[in-house]
């Protein structure tokens, strides 16, 4: 039998009250413990109204599946209200993230082909080769600075420019130079947006930000100020290579980065190619950062796991003569230690649907046009879908079976995250790199915990020390 939509379990009978709740746990540092809490409580799908925000959570592989089934052609997200409220307020365009129906589809069909097609993924290879060879040489210096053979340090900073130093070589075939000694202010100034934009975004999830903005609030104000940074930066960059396009005379010999060829194929045009641009180069920073030092951080608290991950690197790197894109195809391992990383510490809290069909998840009927919710950071730590889940187990990955729905730290289907490949490319370019060189390591007693700033981040600075080998 089929039970209908108002039995389903949950509070969302009095949204005002709930948001009132949520506020007083500090649910805005905590909505993915909460989340986890709420399952507990109420079993594997529950209803929710914190707000304006009306939702059903669900937390199965299974029932992942049957949401994704009924994403529609145009899939929808949860709509992030303070960031489509900024670019109304300055009369900016959408890019692919903000994007919705035939308008969306069309841009995101084009920029496949640019971002995330194999056939163009080779061309980022090398790219961020560059870099990660860049920043180990960077960190060797530190070391031999250092005088002491090791260098200890808070390494978000040093991650944060190692992420965008990659995505801008990607995106515009050019090195930004972050990863020298002095580094241009404007392009710190930018990493600095980013974090502001994300922090002050969680806010102002639930309350209408033109309400805000109305009421002068500082929050939006602040927001406002971040995106601008963005924006201008962005401009800027953008700017830079429109102009050499325009200045030279033949087509460029060498792959010259995924703005210069949108520019070229002359598909989209300029607004929209450059609200996508930007959103990529934002999107592309603390992102993988984050991923990249929970990844040591884990590594750094298993030095057995770490010596097995090295292991399997110098052996692809040596039958492969050192060649990148071949050794890529030979550590398995690192792979797996990068799902492990998202199944722990995803960066998004959830993924979520605006759902175009009716369906039935755990005998509830759900109507179309309802928001769902998958709780990814619950789903990664629920014991009956990964045996011992408090363990950090990178083989985990290695058998194929099992995985039915359960690896979605980027997404699913068509509207999947769109830096995928190269996140996932720059990542594991990093921890080939970082392995080879040095031993990593962690104060003993650190513990760090995920707190939520619209992305999941660590609660405290992690220092780490890194050693030579
Ligand atoms: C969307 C995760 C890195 C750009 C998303 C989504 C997730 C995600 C979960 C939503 C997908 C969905 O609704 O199914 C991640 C993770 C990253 C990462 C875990 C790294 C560890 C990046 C990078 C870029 C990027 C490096 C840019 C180069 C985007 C964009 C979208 C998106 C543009 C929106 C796509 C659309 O709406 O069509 N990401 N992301 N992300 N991501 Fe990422
Ligand atoms: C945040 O309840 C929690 O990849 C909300 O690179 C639901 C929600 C909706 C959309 C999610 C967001 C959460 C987390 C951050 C995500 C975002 C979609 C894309 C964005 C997952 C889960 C992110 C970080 C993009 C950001 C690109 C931007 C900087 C231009």
């Amino acid at each position: 039998v089929v039970r209908p939509f108002s039995e389903i379990p949950g509070l969302w009978k009095n949204s005002v009250a709930n948001l009132y709740n949520f506020w007083k746990q500090d649910g805005f540092k905590n909505l993915h413990r909460i989340m986890v809490q709420n399952f507990n409580t109420f079993g594997p799908i529950y209803r929710e109204k914190i707000g304006y925000y009306d939702s059903v959570n669900i937390i199965k592989p299974e029932d992942a599946a049957v949401l994704f089934k009924a994403e529609g052609h145009y899939p929808r997200r949860l709509n992030v209200e303070p960031w489509t409220a900024y670019r109304d307020y300055r009369n900016r365009k959408y890019g692919v993230l903000l994007k919705s129906g035939e308008d969306w589809r069309s841009n995101r069909v084009i920029l496949n082909k640019e971002v995330i097609a194999p056939k163009v993924q080779e061309n980022f290879i090398p790219l961020l080769d560059e870099v990660g060879e860049d920043f180990v040489a960077r960190v060797h210096k530190k070391i031999s600075r250092s005088g002491q053979n090791k260098w200890t340090t808070e390494l978000s900073h040093e991650l944060f420019k190692y992420a965008l130093e990659s995505v801008g070589a990607v995106l515009y075939g050019e090195r930004l130079g972050l990863l020298l000694d002095y580094i241009d202010p404007d392009a710190q100034h930018f990493i600095d947006c980013i974090t502001r934009m994300f922090k002050t975004t969680s806010p102002m999830l639930y309350v209408p930000p033109g309400l805000l903005r109305r009421l002068g609030h500082h929050v939006w104000k602040d927001h406002v100020e971040a995106w601008d940074g963005i924006f201008n930066q962005a401009d800027r960059c953008i700017q830079n290579i429109y102009r050499s396009l325009r200045q030279d005379a033949a087509p460029p010999q060498t792959y010259p980065g995924v703005l210069a060829r949108l520019l070229l194929l002359d598909k989209l045009s300029i607004e929209d190619i450059k609200a996508s641009v930007t959103e990529l180069m934002a999107g592309g920073v603390d992102t993988t950062s984050i991923t990249l030092l929970w990844t040591l951080y884990e590594l750094a608290r298993q030095p057995n796991l770490q010596e097995e991950l090295r292991a399997e690197v110098v052996q692809a790197r040596a039958e492969n003569q050192g060649n990148m894109q071949e050794t890529l195809k030979h550590i398995p391992l690192v792979k797996g230690a990068i799902k492990e990383t998202l199944r722990l510490h995803p960066v998004a809290v959830s993924l979520q649907r605006y759902i175009t069909e009716d369906i039935i998840i755990q005998k509830y009927h759900i109507p179309a046009g309802t928001l769902v919710q998958l709780g990814l950071f619950a789903m990664g730590r629920d014991p009956k879908v990964f045996p011992r889940p408090e363990q950090y187990q990178p083989s985990r990955w290695l058998r194929t079976e099992n995985q039915y729905f359960r690896s979605l730290g980027f997404g699913f289907g068509p509207r999947q995250c769109l830096g995928r490949r190269i996140a996932e490319t720059e990542m594991q370019i990093f921890l080939i790199h970082m392995l080879e060189n040095f031993k990593v390591e962690k104060q003993r007693h650190l513990e760090a915990q995920s707190t939520f700033e619209l992305i999941l981040v660590p609660d405290k600075p992690i220092v780490f020390t890194l050693r030579p080998l």
